[in-house]
């Protein structure tokens, strides 16, 4: 398809999503629909089409050809740009929920100022749809279910969808009568992006209560099989449960062939063979007397291999078991070793919680220190301005140390424009204490005018993080294109952190690009990017993605004391 025709493709539809969400006439939504999607369809490149060629397109009438004109000519139609200054960017993507119409989304938007799904999820976790008019319990489960359907990537689902369902379900399981232990293994265990099906383990001398216990869960929506050793449902948001007990003396064996992956359980196999021993999920056998030698734990399978325990996150076959033979492997950084976030929102930007609201919730969660890294102006939705992030500048100083002393950053997200320039002159940005820079637009430069764009930003000596560095969402947009191992050296020599967002649709960088840019020796920032109190608790999945990627504290900034940290800040982390 020719590009234009896809650019206005994209806008026309915008434009109809616009339109609904601030109430327009659905029949004006759906000609414009229409009109896009015969645009799209067109066979011939539209930037070649006079007013009169355009109506000879279906669906396509004057006052739609006069913005296809418009935005040819100029690169922009001024009535898309004066609905989109009404709306945030993160409203459009509610009514792509598909159980939730325009009307509802724009209430949600004006009485609860939710900008984004994520956004939507957290406010019905915390009850705070309930007393809006048409948004009963009902509601509210459709709306959910929307948001799941929404975010399922192909077959595979999110790791915080699957981690929720594994977490309810090991929950229950453990409850019932003989269970002498209970996890999930599989690449939920190893905290990969996303996951195909969730593999649920029990110890007990008894399968039946268990494999009963979990076809009669709320939950379990289908039995897909049911039998003694392997039960395997579906449940309401449609991801399936394997579920297997194991006798007890066989846990450490079944968790460690269960949690795979497939191709770090051939290397432990081949392992187990040159030693005249067979290893499977019931043991670790000697072939010739038959006996079980190790089982119980998998630290006793992998000590019997020959292999200190390996966290399961590394288990992919990317050199972990030759690391452990040398004795090398990496310390992974955990969450408890994180000591604060870098990265967060409040309500002045398009955060849900005010900014005395998110520091004491991080206060909570025990960290050192907290930054907080709203908006620049140049996101121009956000209405930024000097006066509001100097305001916000006093108050947070007056907070600072008032909550079980951790310590506050003043910071911002800039956003980091087509040519690689930020939103305030250095001068002002040196009052920062902090500033995360990211992309927000312009995602498709060319490969080389991407790459110097990011550069030339980690250039500036006043950003210290690459926010969210390729910008992609999991199942929905692909990164930017750029030369990645000429920005990771760039990041390298300016002292710039590379983060590892932890937002689970972005977890940006993911692991592959994390253990890419380690060999350059550049240094990571594992941040929530939260936009409200739950989402703080998003770390885990940073923290999950960083392991995947090998990091290690001293890898990570927001891993170090407080000093050592603002060293890196002024510049002296700079090599
Ligand atoms: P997924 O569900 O596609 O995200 O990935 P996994 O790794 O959870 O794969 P799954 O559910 O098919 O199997 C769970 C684990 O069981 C897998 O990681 C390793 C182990 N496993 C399953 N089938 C085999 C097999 O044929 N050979 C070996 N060595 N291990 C297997
Ligand atoms: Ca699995
Ligand atoms: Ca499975
Ligand atoms: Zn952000």
């Amino acid at each position: 398809m020719a590009r234009p025709n896809e650019e206005v493709e994209a806008l026309l539809q915008e434009y109809a999503d616009l339109v609904a969400i601030t109430g327009g006439d659905a029949f004006k939504v759906r000609a414009y629909e229409k009109a896009a999607r015969a645009i799209g369809g067109y066979p011939v490149d539209i930037s070649h089409l006079d007013a009169h060629g355009l109506r000879e397109i279906p669906n396509v009438g004057r006052s739609i050809a006069d913005k296809v004109l418009e935005y040819l000519r100029t690169g922009s139609v001024a009535v898309v740009e004066e609905r989109r200054a009404k709306i945030p960017a993160g409203v459009r993507e509610l009514i792509a929920i598909p159980t939730l119409g325009p009307k509802k989304a724009l209430r949600l938007h004006q009485d609860l100022h939710i900008c984004s799904v994520d956004e939507l999820a957290a406010a019905i976790a915390s009850d705070a749809l309930r007393d809006l008019k048409g948004f009963g319990a009902k509601t509210q489960e459709n709306i959910l279910h929307g948001i799941e359907l929404l975010r399922r990537t192909g077959d595979r689902i999110p790791l915080h969808v699957a981690l929720d369902t594994a977490e309810e379900i090991v929950g229950e399981l453990s409850r019932v009568t003989g269970c002498r232990r209970c996890a999930y293994a599989g690449s939920l265990r190893r905290m990969k992006e996303t996951v195909g099906d969730i593999d649920v383990l029990v110890a007990a001398r008894a399968s039946a209560p268990f494999m009963d216990a979990l076809t009669a869960l709320p939950v379990t929506a289908e039995v897909i099989a049911h039998g003694p050793k392997k039960t395997s449902v579906r449940t309401s948001r449609g991801v399936q449960v394997d579920l297997r007990v194991l006798p007890p003396a066989s846990w450490g064996a079944g968790l460690q062939y269960f949690t795979g992956s497939k191709a770090h359980n051939i290397r432990t196999r081949t392992l187990a063979v040159r030693q005249g021993l067979k290893l499977s999920e019931y043991g670790l056998f000697d072939v010739e007397s038959g006996e079980s030698v190790a089982s119980r734990t998998e630290d006793e399978v992998y000590a019997r291999l020959g292999l200190p325990w390996i966290p399961p996150t590394l288990r992919e076959d990317r050199g972990e078991i030759e690391a452990a033979q040398r004795g090398e492997l990496p310390e992974v950084v955990t969450e408890r070793g994180i000591r604060g976030d870098l990265h967060t929102h409040t309500d002045l930007t398009d955060g849900l919680a005010p900014l005395e609201t998110m520091v004491a919730a991080a206060a909570e969660r025990g960290y050192a220190y907290y930054a907080v890294t709203d908006h620049a102006p140049r996101l121009y939705m956000q209405r930024m301005t000097d006066e509001k992030i100097l305001a916000q500048r006093e108050r947070l100083r007056a907070l600072d140390g008032t909550h079980h002393g951790m310590q506050l950053l003043h910071g911002t997200e800039l956003n980091i424009g087509p040519d690689g320039e930020l939103d305030w002159p250095d001068d002002f940005l040196a009052g920062f204490d902090l500033c995360v820079a990211s992309l927000h637009s312009h995602f498709d430069l060319d490969r080389k005018a991407m790459t110097e764009r990011l550069v030339r930003a980690c250039e500036n000596p006043h950003v210290h993080v690459l926010g969210h560095p390729t910008t992609r969402l999991i199942g929905r947009r692909a990164g930017v294109d750029a030369d990645w191992d000429e920005v990771f050296d760039a990041c390298a020599r300016s002292g710039t952190a590379l983060e590892v967002n932890a937002q689970p649709d972005r977890l940006d960088l993911g692991d592959e690009d994390i253990l890419r840019a380690r060999r350059y020796g550049v240094k990571f920032a594992v941040d929530t990017d939260a936009h409200s109190v739950p989402q703080l608790g998003y770390l885990r999945y940073g923290v999950g993605t960083a392991q995947r990627g090998w990091l290690t504290p001293d890898d990570v900034v927001n891993a170090w004391p407080l000093s050592r940290l603002r060293r890196f800040l002024r510049g002296s982390g700079r090599s």
